[in-house]
């Protein structure tokens, strides 16, 4: 049997795109991780630089291969939401679908059974994982970084979630994209849209400014920091929407990308009040299964709370809210009600 043959019809039968790399270490990325650390960018969830980061063999000692996964999540044009009276949050697309990771793992996890019982010891990794899988989907020809640090695929942009499959098996190395295929030339559409200077140097994301990371860091938030957020609840996705190649990618609208669609969860404008007035057993039901479960409803309603409070002026209803998680007991939401004097500054 030809293994490269088989597993490529079972990755596609799964809805996979996916590229192979030799089992080799990155040093472009351990530079890039160490530059990252003396900057203070590394994520609040993320793993210190160590070798099991950018090298596949500190993970499986006999790797031969890194297959990188990509899971297409073209997002379907859907209403933003009606104006009203009411104010809205801003929840990034990607988490007012299903959440990635078990559409993934599932995917991954099965052909990687399929892998062992040829005969070869396989681990596969989505998001939470040491490796970092966007260099490494660059490595193997999958995609290109753009400037705004994301892989770009061609057909899809940057609409779709990546894994890391490392494999023993001995699978043709062939890349996806041609290795010098320059994506951006002297595009800097997502340089000049990034509302905080994020992406102020092309590729590298500054961590401490993106709204992304913003919205999961936990406890009180430096007023700097907060003011970031703008009507961000969670996640971005600025950046993407006005690259010219995520524009352009088309949404099959069926499969797998049918669950990134927002019918689940609590949409991708939900209104603030809605939000602060949830109880653990509703946000469960509406929610458990989304990204917005990471961080949990505290989170989230603390995300939503410095949200209402730019919302000038303050209508009674806001005002009564702030007030009322000004007087709460966790030190993140009372910071982050502070009504501000008169209703007609930012606080
Ligand atoms: C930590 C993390 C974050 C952090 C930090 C982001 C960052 N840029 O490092 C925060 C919270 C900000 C974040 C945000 C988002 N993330 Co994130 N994140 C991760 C995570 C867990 C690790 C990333 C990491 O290791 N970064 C360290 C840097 C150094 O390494 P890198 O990502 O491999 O890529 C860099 C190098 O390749 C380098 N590079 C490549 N070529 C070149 C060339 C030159 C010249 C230079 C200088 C650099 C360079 O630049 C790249 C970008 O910094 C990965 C999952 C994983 N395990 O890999 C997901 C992941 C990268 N995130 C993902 C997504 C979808 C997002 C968001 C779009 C979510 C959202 N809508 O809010 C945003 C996008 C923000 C952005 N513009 O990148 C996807 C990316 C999919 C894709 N198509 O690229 C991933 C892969 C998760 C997944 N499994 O699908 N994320
Ligand atoms: S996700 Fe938003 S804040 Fe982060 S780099 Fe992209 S545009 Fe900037
Ligand atoms: S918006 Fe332009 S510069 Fe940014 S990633 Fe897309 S093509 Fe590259």
């Amino acid at each position: 049997m030809d293994v490269t043959r088989a597993f490529a019809s079972f990755a596609r039968s799964l809805g996979l795109l996916f590229a192979v790399a030799p089992a080799r270490p990155l040093g472009s990325l351990r530079r890039a991780l160490l530059l990252r650390e003396e900057r203070g960018w590394r994520a609040s969830f993320e793993p210190p630089p160590e070798p099991r980061r950018w090298d596949p063999k500190a993970i499986l000692p006999t790797a031969q291969r890194v297959v990188a996964l990509a899971l297409p999540a073209v997002p379907r044009r859907t209403r933003e939401g009606r104006a009203s009276p009411i104010p809205r949050g801003v929840v990034s697309r990607y988490a007012a679908g299903y959440d990635y990771h078990p559409l993934l793992q599932w995917r991954g996890e099965a052909l990687a059974l399929w892998l062992k019982a040829q005969g070869y010891e396989s681990r596969f990794q989505v998001d939470t994982g040491p490796l970092s899988e966007r260099s490494f989907a660059e490595a193997a020809g999958l995609g290109k970084v753009g400037k705004n640090g994301l892989l770009l695929i061609p057909g899809l942009g940057t609409w779709a979630f990546l894994g890391l499959l490392l494999t023993e098996a001995p699978l043709k190395v062939k890349p996806l994209v041609d290795p010098s295929w320059d994506p951006c030339g002297e595009c800097d559409l997502c340089q000049r849209a990034c509302p905080t200077d994020a992406l102020r140097i092309a590729k590298e994301v500054d961590t401490s400014r993106c709204i992304s990371h913003v919205t999961q860091e936990r406890g009180v938030l430096q007023e700097a920091k907060a003011s970031l957020l703008h009507s961000h609840i969670w996640g971005c996705d600025i950046c993407q929407e006005v690259c010219p190649y995520s524009r352009g990618a088309v949404s099959l609208g069926r499969g797998p990308e049918m669950l990134f669609s927002p019918w689940y969860g609590l949409g991708r404008r939900p209104f603030l009040p809605t939000i602060l007035r949830l109880t653990k057993g509703p946000f469960r039901r509406r929610a458990a299964h989304t990204p917005l479960n990471w961080g949990g409803l505290p989170l989230l309603k603390r995300n939503a709370l410095y949200a209402l409070r730019r919302k000038i002026p303050l209508s009674s209803l806001s005002r009564r809210l702030l007030r009322e998680y000004a007087a709460s007991d966790r030190p993140e939401w009372r910071e982050a009600a502070r009504v501000p004097r008169d209703g007609t500054e930012e606080p």
